[in-house]
């Protein structure tokens, strides 16, 4: 007889989803009963950091990774993590215990009273099965919905006696299906697109995080190329679609209305690929785009082009568009743009300042270095100090939830074994994944931290002088020792407060077969 378990790892294996994620509790014991040898458990010690590490891990793989959470409380608590996967859209398939098929209506401890429901508005498809018989099929229909685009996190409650029920042979069936996901503009589509580009003056692009989750980085340099176009990055990036030594590359947009209109306002037309229009954050309301000028949206959500507000939009994969076009357009000699200077900062003789941080990382990293970042306050300083080149080589919290970079960096080494993740966070925002150390030093996974410890939710500060917001309790992070923190966890950690110290610490630490944090001492200004 097959069980159902049996069955489903079956079916997990068949889609390539052998890495699990997980923080168990007895609802899913029977799941993890028998655990096959050709898979691996990364334990969690918080569902945060689970989640994190798991979302890390999709979007550096491409790959689905499971990831086995704990009825109510585990789910729940993986939430604020998710909230990102949900915008990084990363395929991940969250499997929550769920107590006895027959006792859940009593409310006993450990049930999960509606627990489809749960995460609903984070997931793309959320259920819990009406008969053990549906449990292979409904995992198979997460698996699936999760990798179709646009990509994103699915979830399946199951009680856990249903996990020694015997298969149905249908089951069989199911396991074996494959599905392909294509589709792209028709050959007419696409002249119309490429006669727009074309009659345009002066046309720019602006590249988002579905470029590079699509390996279209390539596309998206030729495209720019032949263009001679300028191009900027969508605002708020949790990946960089666009070589930034290219001379090409003029920046980020920042997260607002009127700073976006204008900046691109010299342009008579904006392409934009594999990003929102737009994902704003700052409030400073104005014209969307300047007159005279026009939008063409290049994406393969469909949920983002029916939200944005302006612009003509081609709901396609980005890759293949962006690849055609770059076929396709006219070629174009045009001035090579110049990018805005800005002047260093300046250390302190008992901190460093952010630029120095970041600058002395660049200097030392490998070339191939993937970056994890969640500092907020000096997004800037690390865009102006580092140089982010191949595909899959920055990767930051999609909706700005906190909890995401430090666990997020674990996964995303477990992915990537021939490179060096660097993970820069702050010392605020790595307390909300701070676990991840755990798992990173029980599994040997050799990411570098850098903790950049200000003593203070710094953005918090500048965007409440920026509200105007006087006389809030205080924001400042006093006497939180990341050594002794990380040395706790069994991670070896060192504090740094000047450039020396610190390459010196990061040269050790990129030697290193292991984990290594390095605390390193900074100011907010
Ligand atoms: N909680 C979660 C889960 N996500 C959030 N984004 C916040 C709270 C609010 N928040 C921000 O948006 S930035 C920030 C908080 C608390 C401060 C982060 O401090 P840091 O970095 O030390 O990591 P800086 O460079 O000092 O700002
Ligand atoms: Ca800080």
């Amino acid at each position: 007889m097959t069980t159902i378990r049996e069955a489903s790892f079956e079916l997990l294996r068949r889609h390539g989803i052998t890495t699990v994620f997980g923080n168990p509790g007895s609802n899913e014991l029977l799941f993890l009963k028998d655990f096959p040898e050709d898979f691996r458990y990364v334990l969690g010690l918080h569902e945060g950091a689970v989640m994190a590490m798991a979302d890390g891990y999709a979007q550096a793989s491409g790959q689905a990774p499971l990831v086995s959470l704990h009825s109510a409380a585990g789910t729940g608590t993986s939430m604020g993590v998710l909230a990102n996967t949900v915008k990084s859209k990363s395929p991940v398939v969250v499997l929550s215990g769920q107590q006895v098929r027959s006792m859940v209506g009593q409310d006993v401890m450990v049930a999960s009273a509606d627990a489809a429901q749960l995460p609903k508005p984070l997931t793309k498809f959320s259920i819990e099965p009406l008969s053990p018989n549906d449990v292979v099929r409904s995992l198979a229909e997460a698996i699936h919905t999760a990798n179709l685009h646009p990509k994103g996190p699915t979830h399946v409650s199951v009680p856990y006696d249903d996990w020694e029920h015997e298969a149905e042979d249908n089951d069989a069936l199911t396991i074996r299906r494959a599905v392909v996901d294509a589709s792209a503009l028709s050959e007419t589509q696409l002249a119309g697109l490429v006669r727009l580009i074309d009659a345009a003056e002066s046309p720019v692009l602006v590249l988002g995080p579905e470029v590079d989750a699509t390996h279209a980085n390539e596309h998206a340099v030729r495209l720019a190329e032949r263009l001679s176009a300028p191009v900027w990055i969508a605002p708020s990036p949790p990946r960089c679609p666009f070589p930034t030594t290219h001379p090409l590359f003029v920046g980020l947009l920042p997260a607002n209305v009127a700073a976006i209109n204008e900046l691109l306002s010299a342009h008579d037309l904006v392409i934009v690929a594999g990003a929102p229009v737009f994902r704003y954050h700052h409030h400073h309301p104005g014209r969307y785009l300047a007159e005279g000028s026009a939008l063409i949206h290049l994406s393969q959500d469909p949920a983002e082009i029916a939200r944005a507000p302006f612009g003509d939009a081609f709901l396609a994969p980005v890759a293949d568009t962006l690849s055609r076009l770059a076929d396709s357009v006219a070629k174009r000699v045009a001035s090579v743009p110049c990018r805005p200077h800005r002047a260093a900062g300046v250390d302190r003789p008992d901190r460093m300042h952010s630029d120095t941080v970041f600058r002395t990382i660049t200097e030392v990293a490998p070339d191939d270095v993937i970056h994890v970042v969640e500092s907020t306050s000096t997004a800037d300083s690390f865009w102006s100090n580092t140089s982010i080149g191949a595909q899959g080589s920055f990767y930051s919290a999609a909706a700005g939830g906190l909890g995401f970079g430090l666990p997020a960096a674990v996964g995303i080494q477990l992915a990537q074994p021939e490179r060096r993740v660097v993970a820069s966070i702050g010392d605020g925002s790595a307390n909300f994944g701070i676990t991840g150390l755990w798992s990173a030093a029980q599994h040997k996974v050799p990411v570098v931290f850098v903790i950049l410890r200000n003593e203070t939710y710094g953005a918090l500060v500048s965007f409440g002088r920026r509200l105007e917001a006087h006389c809030t309790p205080s924001f400042d992070l006093p006497g939180i020792d990341f050594v002794q923190i990380a040395q706790g966890y069994g991670v070896p950690a060192v504090s740094v407060s000047n450039e020396s110290e610190l390459r010196d610490a990061l040269t050790c630490a990129f030697a290193a077969t292991g984990p290594v944090l390095i605390e390193a001492l900074t100011y907010h200004n």
